[in-house]
């Protein structure tokens, strides 16, 4: 063949590698296993598989995993690089109401989509560990473990106010209602109560948030999950109400400022609003309170807007002035469910109390002074010196805040409380496709969980998926599932819990599961999990920093608990890349005009065939924007190896960048050269590649050029795995080329060699293809990975002092192994201004050092 045409041989390779299992990775245990190997665990976020496929902008995180994957296996290690289907979830069953399609066969239909695209990019995964979490190989694992939570205590049943989406007929848990709307569909979204099956995580908080040290993760999604959980250690305090023995608790960070007190503020939820509620102003509190509850939590924390609120009409008294009474308020910026769902408002050091107190005409204390006492602004919020304060006054905010709580210790009117943001978690849901809950009730409604050797709870076919208008579940309506009797409990009726797992329960294990994927008599086999441990590198896109991250760390933290797994945090080190955008036009109208109807004239871009101008705009790939690219297309057109190296040479794997057509002919006349170096006129391999020459290098500079640009690209390519900048490593091989380029004649089988297995993690096909080619035996797959040769690095070039009669006067960067005569040259050429009219009387010439130039006139 004498030019480069992927199409010849890339489904070659890929089907080869299939059908001899070449990524097939052993456990301990088995024939194939090499006890000295190190062990690497590789993993992408693993995808749900959705209708519309993959687009390019999936691919690139998988693409940089799977060079991870190549490369930690040239250097030795037995690496384990799976990939499978989250399953379950809501589009397939939205789908199935529409459509009446079963879930299950649409899911299977995508996922072969799925795994047919993934196959097209070359991915080294082992599809010998395949998972599906909708299946009851998977699910019954899924229930075994969370009845290991339920016995652990950490389940249990509240009626929570949920979000309810009419449209979706379904509760949705916070994270999927944004501004009072469902994320998926932007439908809208009440508040309803429901019982619900919620699993203590809180019980969790302080360790997830300890244990984030232990993680090699980006900084600021460590913050992002220290700051979701949110630990407050502060105080709560005990407000009693005027005119009764009853008394209202607060929770405060800050309990140094309460004499600065001048109201107290409930959530309008508060249990207690009603009974504090004057009768003159029953109608004007009832009313405010129902144009809060519209409200979703982001539009009441609002930095920006007004802040409102209504006077209850009653007080109650300060715990250490009982005289001084304090108006009882409720206000949108109170939460329900932080804290108490009561605050005592400092309007002189807290900015929200100081907005509040503004709109109310509430009066401020100043309590706090700080340390320099300069006059202080309106709210000063920071730490200083009590003022105001009774006996405290002069004591320091640290000292004041642990004196003022042991006194009110003393009097029983308040103590230390840690609290968090983060809430137990919601864990059911009103759908069909999920996992059933190993829990029935009994007649008395009591729980009876299900023996783990009746697992698993299958769920029951159905042909009509829509929720009952009252809210509950469709498997509600399946009589003969719901009721039943289990073998450890003979004769005794009992009904099954008819909601489902939430999506996340299935991805909250599945990273063990990979690790043994068909073991049947457990989740994962002891054996497996101790040599695997937990996940060296684990890569997806940012969209999952808090939620998926803290689940699937609260389900390790349990197993480990449980001494199911050895290390207390599933992901050691995590990596998000960055989306993949893409250019999107829009009309003047703004409605989006599909890529392939645009054309470009001169600067200008409009419909093609019409003079209907288009504007054109950078945004992420999506469907609903209509410029998505798919990798199908990309590869039938130009080949998998060039998709993979754009993609990786776009920028660093980390950063958001936007794929354009031109940015591909570049990487494909790269992989292009790298053919034709190989190759001679006719399209036969050349020689110098089959044979070995046992050349050395000292004889042939050009054969040295080469092996030192080799390791110089070698070095570069080693580096960029820190970061995950692959573009720098693309941009390294195609310097190498130039460099080989130079004088291709020179280069050496060995030097053929060391560059393909270099450039083999990146473009597999065409370095097996070229490594077959030039008579290698076996797979370049498992070839060690080349080690850099210092020696080599040496840069090619020094710098030369010229100097006139001893005085440095020129220096120039010139290359090593220069000859004398033309350093000389090149020195009396660069100071013939300065020896203008004298005579040049002698040159001194010190090879790759200084030319010493002796001029007298
Ligand atoms: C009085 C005070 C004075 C406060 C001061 C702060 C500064 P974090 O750090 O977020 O935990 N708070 C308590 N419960 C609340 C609720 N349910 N809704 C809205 N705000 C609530 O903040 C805790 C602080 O937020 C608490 O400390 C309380 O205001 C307020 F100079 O109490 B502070």
């Amino acid at each position: 063949m004498k030019q480069y045409k992927p199409q010849e041989f890339e489904k070659k390779w890929q089907d080869r590698w299939d059908a001899e299992n070449l990524y097939r990775t052993p456990n301990p245990g088995e024939e194939s296993f090499d006890p000295k190997k190190p062990s690497y665990y590789v993993l992408d976020m693993f995808p749900y598989p959705s209708g519309s496929g993959l687009h390019v902008g999936h691919a690139s995180g998988y693409i940089g995993t799977d060079i991870i994957a190549r490369r930690k296996r040239m250097e030795g290690f037995n690496v384990l690089h799976p990939m499978g289907w989250d399953a379950f979830g809501l589009p397939a069953e939205q789908y199935a109401i529409q459509t009446g399609q079963h879930p299950r066969v649409t899911t299977e239909r995508n996922a072969d989509n799925f795994r047919r695209q993934l196959k097209l990019l070359g991915l080294s995964y082992d599809w010998n560990r395949e998972i599906d979490t909708s299946v009851p190989e998977y699910y019954r694992w899924t229930q075994w473990l969370y009845l290991k939570l339920y016995k652990k205590g950490l389940v249990y049943q509240k009626e929570v106010a949920v979000w309810w989406c009419e449209d979706l007929k379904t509760v949705l848990a916070n994270e999927e209602v944004i501004n009072g709307r469902s994320e998926r569909g932007n439908h809208p979204c009440v508040r309803r109560p429901l019982k619900q099956w919620v699993l203590k995580i809180t019980e969790y908080a302080d360790r997830l948030i300890e244990d984030i040290d232990l993680l090699e993760w980006p900084e600021h999604v460590k913050k992002m999950q220290s700051d979701w959980i949110g630990r407050s250690e502060g105080a709560e305090i005990d407000f009693r109400i005027s005119g009764g023995d009853k008394y209202i608790r607060v929770f405060s960070t800050r309990p140094d400022t309460l004499f600065g007190v001048t109201a107290l503020v409930l959530a309008p939820e508060h249990p207690w609003v009603r009974k504090l509620t004057t009768a003159d102003r029953k109608t004007s509190t009832e009313s405010y309170v129902t144009a809060v509850a519209s409200k979703s939590e982001l539009e009441r924390k609002a930095e920006t807007k007004e802040i409102t609120g209504m006077f209850l009409g009653s007080y109650v008294e300060h715990p250490l002035l009982p005289t001084r009474k304090v108006p009882i308020y409720i206000s949108e910026y109170v939460i329900a469910d932080y804290g108490t769902g009561a605050v005592m408002s400092v309007p002189a050091h807290d900015e929200r109390d100081y907005r509040f107190a503004k709109a109310m005409g509430l009066s401020q204390i100043e309590v706090i002074k700080p340390e320099n006492l300069m006059n202080t602004a309106d709210c000063y919020t920071g730490e200083g010196t009590l003022v105001n304060s009774g006996d405290f006054t002069g004591l320091s905010s640290a000292e004041a805040r642990m004196r003022i709580v042991t006194e009110l210790e003393a009097r029983c009117l308040g103590q230390k409380k840690v609290t968090y943001k983060l809430k137990d978690w919601v864990f059911s849901r009103q759908r069909y496709w999920g996992e059933p809950f190993p829990l029935s009730f009994a007649p008395d409604d009591s729980i009876v969980p299900v023996d783990e050797s009746e697992l698993p709870i299958l769920l029951p076919e159905m042909t009509n998926f829509t929720p009952s208008d009252d809210g509950s579940a469709p498997l509600n309506r399946v009589p003969e599932w719901v009721n039943h009797t289990l073998r450890s409990r003979p004769g005794i009726p009992l009904k099954r819990s008819t909601d489902t797992m939430p999506g996340w329960a299935g991805s909250c294990w599945y990273y063990l599961r990979f690790m043994d994927p068909h073991n049947s008599g457990a989740p994962f086999s002891k054996d497996a999990v101790n040599y695997w441990k937990q996940v060296d590198m684990y890569i997806g896109g940012t969209a999952h920093a808090v939620m998926h991250l803290l689940y699937a760390r609260f389900w390790h933290k349990v197993f480990f608990d449980l001494k199911l797994v050895p290390t207390p945090e599933p992901f050691k080190r995590l990596f998000n890349q960055g989306m993949v955008t893409a250019f999107a036009f829009r009309d003047s109208t703004g409605r989006l005009v599909p890529t392939d109807e645009v054309e470009q004239v001169g600067e200008e871009w409009r419909r093609i065939g019409t003079e209907v101008k288009l504007e054109r705009f950078v945004t992420k790939m999506a469907k609903s924007l209509k410029n998505v690219v798919n990798p199908d297309d990309v590869i039938a057109n130009h080949g998998c190896d060039v998709l993979r190296i754009y993609e990786m040479f776009m920028g660093p794997l980390a950063d958001d960048k936007p794929w354009t057509d031109d940015g591909i002919s570049g990487c494909e006349r790269f992989l292009k050269r790298v053919w034709s170096l190989f190759h001679d006129d006719e399209g036969k391999v050349k020689a110098q590649f089959l044979a070995a020459s046992p050349r050395s290098l000292k004889d042939d500079s050009g054969q040295l050029a080469i092996e030192q640009a080799l390791h110089r690209a070698l070095k570069r390519v080693n580096d960029s795995f820190d970061n995950l900048n692959f573009n720098t490593s693309v941009a390294a091989m195609m310097e190498f080329l130039n460099a080989a380029y130079e004088q291709p004649a020179s280069m050496t089988r060995i030097q053929a060699e060391m560059f393909l297995r270099i450039l083999s993690p990146f473009c597999p096909h065409i370095t097996a293809e070229l490594w077959a080619k030039t008579a290698h035996e076996g797979y370049i797959d498992y070839q060690p990975w080349p080690a850099v040769i210092s020696e080599f690095l040496q840069d090619d070039n020094f710098e030369l002092v010229i100097t006139v009669n001893g005085k440095p006067r020129r220096r120039l960067q010139v290359r090593r192994g220069t000859a004398a005569c033309e350093l000389e040259d090149l020195a009396l050429n660069v100071v013939q201004d300065l020896v203008a009219g004298q005579t040049i009387i002698k040159v001194i010439v010190v090879p790759d050092k200084l030319v010493n130039i002796v001029a007298k006139g």
